[in-house]
């Protein structure tokens, strides 16, 4: 292991102290590191499109919204190699809550996961890429 000394500003210095005791880390270094680990990851993405990865594609959906049930899973069974699995939440009377696993190429993954984000009747979501390199 490495030891690195950094300089950063006093007022950035308190916001990640801050962050650091908010998500409950025990130390700056893990804090750091998950922050380093979380960019390289998306450099990854970036730099390599076809790199294999997993992700998890999150989002809230309108139950009445006309077609919009029957158009997610004809997605999913026409990715059929993308998606690994899913699960649905029916929170309310209105209001569907579904998480999807996917796992392939990063571009593909991603390209699906806006593609359902890009659904009418799809309130909000977020898609996770995590790169397995
Ligand atoms: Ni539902």
């Amino acid at each position: 292991m490495q030891r690195l000394t950094i300089s950063i500003d006093d007022d950035l210095a308190a916001e990640f102290d801050a962050l650091v005791a908010a998500r409950g880390y025990e130390n700056r270094s893990e804090a750091f590191r998950d922050l380093v680990r979380g960019e390289l990851a998306l450099a990854v993405v970036e730099a390599r499109p076809d790199a294999p990865c997993v992700a998890t594609l999150t989002f809230l959906f309108d139950h009445h919204e006309r077609t919009l049930s029957a158009r997610l899973l004809d997605a999913q069974h026409e990715h059929h190699d993308l998606t690994v699995s899913s699960t649905h939440a029916h929170l309310s009377h209105d209001l569907c809550l579904e998480t999807t696993i996917l796992r392939g190429p990063a571009d593909q993954v991603q390209a699906f996961a806006k593609s359902v984000l890009a659904q009418r009747g799809v309130r909000q979501g977020h898609v996770h890429v995590m790169p397995l390199l």
